[in-house]
């Protein structure tokens, strides 16, 4: 007994020293002790843990090399959304920001700003239970996210256990997880020398290492993380009174906060700091796309609130864009979904912010003959944030004497049918449709993609193989692939092929939305799939619509009501559709916009008290959102009284009126559910 209790005592004591470790070397930036001796002390936890599993903590730093991996990420509900920041890319937009704080606080005081770099990483959220670290998600779409909590488990300067002997019940902390330059550029050469893909820029890796299911393979990836708010608390907290403190009591729990942040005095002290960071920008050791300014006052931020989805009191200020000199060696044309040429430019290869660049889209020939580019040119190309790259600008001075103009093909490059460009329009189509094996690719590979049947695993490479080996002609040849065509071909083992199958399988249970989006009408993107499937609420109507009815929708207008009409008018995009619903492809009944979208219509509801995890404001513009009229004062009209900590006299007039009444908990939990 009294060995065990050795034993126990010694694991406790590895746990903490580990700990204090690494806190110093990640958030003080001051190890005290070498890397040798912090790696022996872990692989002795290791061993003694390997010895005595009953020894294990759920805070142990020996999850951070990594667990049994999972099958899928399962989904999160961020109990308090996670906003979105607005963008600023000038300095009279800055000026337009803080001109609308003062606007709205009718206020001619000035501002002070909390200042912070921002990080070009994954915003993701931590969940603290009595200070342990239990649940970790990815932002997701900022309403649910993945849980990646055995992969956030090996990212180091994550602390597993906060430091604090009375934390509270429950802390959300967030931030940005983010790979570190020298990291990424480590792994982009192991990457190169293996002849495996390289990552574009660190925020890709980053993102590309958190969603990896075998938790080992994040393990080994260099992140890191730096934390920026905080999100859902419970017990023993008290909300503090400015953004800055805030990082400061998560850098004394153990979170790294960033190094360079600042509080300024105003929205000059704001483009000063953006200034200074500029210069620093090169020099640090993360990828940053811009400087993020945050009314550093809580009670301010209260008053300001949120519009749709992002914070009135905050704004990232964002850098222009990279930039690079290189030449165009090629132009070629590819040809899209809709039979659209695009024409592309390939480059000498050339870095451009971290991301190697060979291919710029010079987006339609008035384009090209609006900037006037030629093959052999020096172009100045750009990157901004995720988008394509695209051929900016030429400079004519280095135009060497063999440039040679571009000219639009008579007929389309992949299957020889004409091209047409109507008068006065920019894009020129090759009108194949799906004769053109071009077409048809790019319908499949969009039919597969993620935001509409999701078909995992069924790419571009593998598109081609099967259009071109004749074994899809159309969708819905997909559901009739076999075992042993797919194993047959190149890079398919039997392994692959049957992950395909399965993942056929499992996409012909979908949504309508999805099943609209994924038909490939011309005008019918993401948002506007769901639009349809909102009013008609399922396939038959829609089909049998017309033209009028169409456009009586919301954001459908009379080009793509013809669209839609005419999709549904050609027997064989019906005979496609039977076929598919034949295989099986099916979706939930879809439930129409009234009942979806506005349960609370009619509703008269009332606040009182202090909510704890969100702003009032927050609060009534959910409720509003849901249908709901939140007013004021309680009378007999009011149908539900919402109460929060220290509630007021509507508390005791619901009481009386006999009004229903849930506390901020219950209407958490209801709102969750929604
Ligand atoms: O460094 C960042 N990427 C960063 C992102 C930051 N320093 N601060 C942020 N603050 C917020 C609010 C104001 C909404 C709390 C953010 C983000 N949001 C953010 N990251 C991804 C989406 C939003």
């Amino acid at each position: 007994m009294e060995a065990v209790n050795q034993l126990q005592k010694r694991a406790q004591e590895l746990r903490q020293l580990i700990q204090r470790y690494n806190y110093e070397y990640y958030v003080l930036d001051a190890p005290t002790v070498p890397d040798s001796e912090y790696d022996r002390l872990f692989r002795e936890l290791q061993n003694l843990e390997a010895q005595h599993p009953e020894l294990k903590t759920p805070d142990s730093p020996s999850q951070r090399v990594g667990a049994e991996p999972l099958v899928e990420f399962s989904q999160v509900r961020h109990q308090i959304p996670m906003l979105s920041l607005n963008n600023a890319f000038s300095q009279e937009e800055v000026f337009a920001f803080d001109k609308r704080i003062h606007d709205r606080l009718k206020s001619n005081e000035m501002i002070e700003y909390a200042c912070e770099p921002k990080l070009d990483g994954l915003a993701i959220s931590l969940l603290y239970e009595d200070g342990i670290l239990i649940k970790a998600a990815t932002r997701g779409d900022g309403i649910t996210g993945e849980d990646v909590t055995t992969n956030v488990k090996t990212v180091r300067a994550i602390p597993l256990r906060l430091i604090e002997n009375n934390p509270p019940k429950l802390l959300e902390v967030r931030g940005e997880v983010y790979m570190l330059k020298s990291g990424f550029e480590a792994l982009n050469r192991q990457a190169r020398q293996k002849g495996e893909k390289e990552f574009a820029n660190p925020r890709n890796a980053a993102a590309g290492s958190l969603r990896q299911l075998d938790s080992h393979i994040t393990a080994s990836r260099p992140l890191s993380f730096f934390c920026y708010e905080i999100g859902v608390t419970k017990g023993n907290f008290r909300l503090l009174n400015t953004h800055h403190e805030i990082l400061d009591l998560l850098k004394a729990w153990g979170f790294p906060v960033i190094p360079e942040r600042a509080v300024v005095f105003g929205i000059e002290g704001c483009l000063d700091y953006y200034q200074k960071i500029t210069q620093m920008r090169d020099h640090l050791n993360y990828e940053i796309d811009g400087v993020v300014y945050k009314v550093d006052r809580k009670d301010l931020q209260e008053k300001l609130g949120f519009i749709s989805r992002a914070p009135r009191w905050a704004i990232a200020h964002k850098f222009p864009a990279h930039e690079e000199l290189t030449t165009v060696e090629d132009i070629e044309f590819q040809v899209g979904r809709t039979g659209a040429l695009t024409p592309v430019a390939r480059l000498k290869p050339v870095s451009v912010g971290g991301a190697t660049i060979s291919n710029a889209t010079l987006h339609n020939m008035d384009e090209i003959e609006r900037k006037d580019v030629r093959i052999g040119d020096t172009v100045i190309v750009r990157r901004a944030g995720d988008v394509i790259p695209e051929v900016f600008s030429v400079i004519k001075e280095r135009r060497p004497p063999q440039a040679k103009p571009i000219q639009l093909p008579k007929s389309c490059p992949v299957c020889g049918s004409d091209i047409v460009k109507p008068e006065g329009e920019a894009i020129a189509r090759c009108i194949g449709g799906l004769f053109c094996p071009a077409q048809r690719k790019a319908s499949i590979e969009h039919f597969a993609s993620r935001k509409a049947m999701d078909i995992e695993g069924l790419g571009t490479q593998l598109v081609d193989q099967l259009v071109e080996k004749g074994l899809v002609h159309h969708v819905d040849d997909l559901y009739r692939l076999k075992l042993d065509a797919l194993a047959n071909l190149a890079r398919m083992g039997k392994k692959s092929a049957s992950n395909l199958l399965v993942a056929l399988e499992k996409s012909k249970l979908t949504t309508l939305p999805r099943f609209l989006y994924a038909l490939g009408i011309r005008e019918v993107g993401e948002a506007t799939a769901h639009n349809l499937a909102k009013h008609f609420g399922d396939l038959a109507p829609l089909m049998h619509a017309d033209e009028n009815t169409l456009q009586s929708i919301r954001d459908i207008g009379p080009v793509a009501a013809q669209y839609i009409h005419t999709f549904f008018q050609q027997p064989h995009n019906l005979e496609v559709i039977r076929s598919l619903m034949h295989s099986g492809v099916h979706w939930p009944a879809y439930q129409k916009e009234e009942t979806i979208l506005r349960p609370l219509e009619g509703k008269t509801i009332v606040i009182t008290g202090t909510l704890k995890n969100m702003t009032r404001e927050q609060a009534k513009e959910k409720l509003r959102e849901l249908g709901a009229d939140v007013t004021n004062t309680v009378s007999k009209n009011t149908d539900l009284v919402i109460v929060g900590e220290n509630p007021g006299s509507k508390y005791n007039k619901a009481l009386e009126l006999g009004i229903k009444i849930i506390y901020e908990e219950e209407f958490e939990m209801k709102s969750v559910k929604l």
